[in-house]
């Protein structure tokens, strides 16, 4: 037995922390992981890691992780050889298109499609081929109106200014629990020590969540909201530094800060109080001490992008930050430099050139929102959707009314998709492409390092063999551009390595060949541990892509929903709303088939107020059923008094009970999928994101 020390980041979720792998060898030289620590070495997340980077073994060894092509015959499953595999799913899409048009086909990728590079690399080589408008991704369940507010705003969707935690006196957080998450849009690996360490230095904390959660509860002031409500108060918070002249001047050059001035004034503390149901004199004292501190930086996330006014409110979250002269400063919202930067490589974005042929919803990016892709299959007519290919991606658990769209998938003539699992979604395939493990890949970071509270960079090297017969994504993507553009007689460019395109990417980058850092890949490898380049910046100014080369604070089609705010009705009295939760021993829908995470009570409960059960005459424990518009299941639920009155909780990604699922530890606690009761009609008016949380429900007993 011979053991080796490896050092690689965890790329699970958006901290990407610095793991330490001990891998021994037995005699025959079969690889075993024999520990995963977190790396103290890291510069970035200095030893944090999370119980996920742990159970990185049990998906290396999980028995029901596919390892080869899975071709469906009636009701059973065929594994095949990767050539076979590929010319059948090139035959099916080209006579597919060729029947119907380009448009027939859907692509709908998934969360890890940003999380592993191969997939950032190379998906486009054969989806791009496909040509498709009906493209959809997790984005529409997700950040969306983030992207289309620094599109338009500062001229490219990629210009993400990330709060500087680590030197900012003051935080508001809106809608994110990064206890639970580990920070998104804002990658902060150990992020409980920096948000500890902001308090220690005499910085506030304050959350606005309709629960008081685990981040909520080392903060200095929770507010409970009501869900949806972040507009209103958002609203009011800007309308209060412009009206008690709070606002400060800004060193960027900016447009339209009159116009938005006007378009706020009817929007006072005293008239959104009632929709946010935060009492007026704690929305203008909110503003005066964000306004009062040195530096400040409000941050709004999942909980404010997946609600009706979701654009809204991320433009809002960029005024407030402008206004007080903390946009693009320092202790306040920065845009990194990475080493490798998309922001420089990929076009600024585009917004409604096209639109769902339904319902007319806007594409953003290339992109058309999620919650229209089952319309989209099961309404007849002419470019009607009749197959569809997934990438890394659990659609029927991860976006509104699953229901709908799992009865959709059925409908279909083919669906191919690239995958590790039979699960509640790629049970509906035809053909399941696997690729290989996380350990057993390269992987670069291009897309947090992009998101990080610092400028950071490494190059993580596979440390298991790639298994005889596998294939990496990128390669399952070369061989179906191969296999498709031999079917459709199309021309096909040549493609390099993911790792080649990343160290040309470094070396033409700002601190490559160019700079005295002189990075490129064989200089990343040198710091196994990673590399630190240095603290957020002041640079927005010189990188805006907007034509007028200003900040755009007052886009046109943001006045207009200002408008829809303002009619909006009052809430009803005795409404009960839905509203999600993460846990940090799981990832969205795929990481409940793990031994090490699933361990231990079950965390799937419906939670709610006990004056809320009392009201239902409901006991703690006791098994209930929710409705909504969309559809009933039945639940625990577990009394909370961290829930705001009127306001219930699921989590999502759970609903493993679905027939034909291949996932024995997850199907023995399947718990049930919150999507099945979110509803695809309730979205943010002005991107068409899914409005997951805030969906009215009743509950009774069962
Ligand atoms: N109600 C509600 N719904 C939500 C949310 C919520 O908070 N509430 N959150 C939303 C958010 S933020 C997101 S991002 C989405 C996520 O939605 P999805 O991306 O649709 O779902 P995941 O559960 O992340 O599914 C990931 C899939 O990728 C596969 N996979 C994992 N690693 C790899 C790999 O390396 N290669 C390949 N080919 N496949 C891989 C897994 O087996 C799994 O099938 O869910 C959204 N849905
Ligand atoms: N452990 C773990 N980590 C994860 C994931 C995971 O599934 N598990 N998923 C990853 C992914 S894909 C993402 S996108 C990120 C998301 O990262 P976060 O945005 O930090 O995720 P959540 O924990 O869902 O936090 C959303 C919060 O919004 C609150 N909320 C709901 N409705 C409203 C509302 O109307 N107003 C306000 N103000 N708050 C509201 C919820 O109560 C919740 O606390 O996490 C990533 N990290
Ligand atoms: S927080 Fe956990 S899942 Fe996320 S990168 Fe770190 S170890 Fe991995
Ligand atoms: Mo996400």
């Amino acid at each position: 037995m011979t053991k080796t020390l490896h050092h690689r980041a965890c790329h699970l979720c958006e901290a990407i922390c610095g793991l330490s792998i001990e891998v021994s060898h037995d005699d025959e030289g079969r690889a075993l992981i024999s520990s995963i620590k977190g790396d103290p070495q890291d510069p970035f997340s200095r030893g944090h890691v999370c119980p996920k980077a742990v159970a990185l073994q049990d998906i290396q060894n999980d028995p029901d992780r596919l390892r080869v092509p899975h071709k469906r015959v009636g009701q059973q499953w065929q594994a095949i050889g990767w050539d076979e595999a590929f010319a059948l799913a090139a035959d099916k899409l080209w006579r597919i298109q060729q029947a119907h048009g380009r448009n027939a086909v859907a692509v709908y990728q998934g969360n890890p499609s940003v999380h592993n590079y191969g997939l950032m690399t190379h998906s486009n080589y054969f989806l791009g081929l496909l040509k498709t408008r009906n493209r959809f991704s997790a984005t529409s369940v997700d950040q969306l109106p983030q992207h289309l507010v620094s599109h338009l705003m500062y001229g490219h969707g990629l210009l993400l200014p990330i709060p500087d935690i680590d030197h900012t006196a003051f935080m508001l957080i809106l809608g994110g629990n990064p206890l639970a998450s580990n920070g998104s849009i804002m990658t902060v690996p150990d992020v409980e020590k920096r948000l500890k360490a902001l308090r220690t230095r005499g910085g506030r904390l304050v959350v606005v969540d309709p629960r008081r959660t685990e981040t909520a509860a080392i903060a200095d002031r929770h507010l409970f909201i009501r869900p949806g409500g972040d507009a209103a108060l958002l609203c009011g918070l800007l309308n209060t530094l412009f009206d008690e002249d709070l606002a400060r001047g800004s060193q960027l050059p900016v447009n339209g800060l009159q116009q938005v001035r006007e378009a706020i004034a009817p929007f006072s503390a005293e008239r959104m109080s009632a929709h946010c149901a935060i009492a007026a004199a704690d929305i203008r004292q909110l503003a005066r001490d964000f306004a009062a501190a040195d530096k400040a930086v409000c941050y709004g996330r999942m909980g404010v992008s997946t609600q009706a006014f979701g654009t809204l409110c991320h433009w809002l979250v960029q005024l407030i930050n402008l206004v007080t002269g903390n946009l693009d400063r320092e202790g306040g919202a920065l845009c990194t430099e990475p080493a490798v930067d998309l922001v420089a490589t990929t076009s600024g974005g585009h917004f409604n050139a096209w639109q769902s042929r339904v319902s007319g919803l806007p594409e953003y990016g290339g992109e058309l929102p999620v919650a229209a892709m089952a319309e989209e299959m099961l309404t007849p007519g002419e470019g009607q959707v009749r197959a569809l290919v997934t990438v890394a991606g659990n659609p029927v658990l991860s976006t509104p009314n699953g229901r709908q769209l799992d009865a959709a998938l059925e409908g279909l003539e083919f669906m191919l998709s690239i995958d590790l699992y039979i699960n509640e979604t790629t049970r509906h395939a035809d053909l399941i492409l696997p690729s290989t493990s996380a350990l057993e890949n390269d992987h670069y970071d291009s897309t947090f390092n992009l998101l990080a509270v610092r400028n950071v960079t490494r190059f993580n090297r596979a440390i298991l063999a790639k298994p005889d017969g596998a294939l990496h994504d990128w390669e399952i993507f070369v061989g179906l551009a191969q296999a498709f553009a031999k079917r459709a007689e199309l021309e096909l460019k040549p493609t390099w390595a993911p790792a080649q395109m990343i160290d040309l990417a470094l070396r033409k980058g700002r601190y490559g060949e160019s700079s005295p850092w002189q990075l490129s890949l064989a200089a990343l490898d040198a710091h196994p541990h990673g590399l630190d380049l240095g603290p957020l910046r002041t640079n927005l100014a010189a990188r805006l892509g907007t034509a007028s080369k200003a900040v755009e604070a007052a886009p046109q089609v943001l006045l207009d929903d200002l408008q829809r705010l303002l009619q909006q009705a009052p809430p009803v009295a005795g409404e009960l709303l839905l509203i999600g939760r993460r846990h940090v021993r799981s990832n969205n829908s795929w990481m409940h088939n793990f031994h090490r995470l699933v361990k231990g009570k079950p965390r799937h409960q419906l939670l709610m107020h006990p004056h809320d059960l009392q009201q239902r005459q409901l006991q703690d424990g006791q098994r209930v059923r929710i409705r909504s518009r969309t559809g009933q299941l039945e639940v625990e639920v577990q009394a909370c008094e961290d829930m705001m009155p009127g306001v219930v909780s699921l989590p999502h990604g759970f609903g493993h009970s679905r027939q034909g699922v291949h996932m024995q530890i997850a199907q023995a606690q399947p718990g049930v999928s919150a999507n099945d009761l979110t509803d695809e009609r309730l979205r943010d008016a002005v991107s068409g994101n899914a409005a997951l949380n805030g969906v009215p429900v009743q509950v009774e007993a069962a």
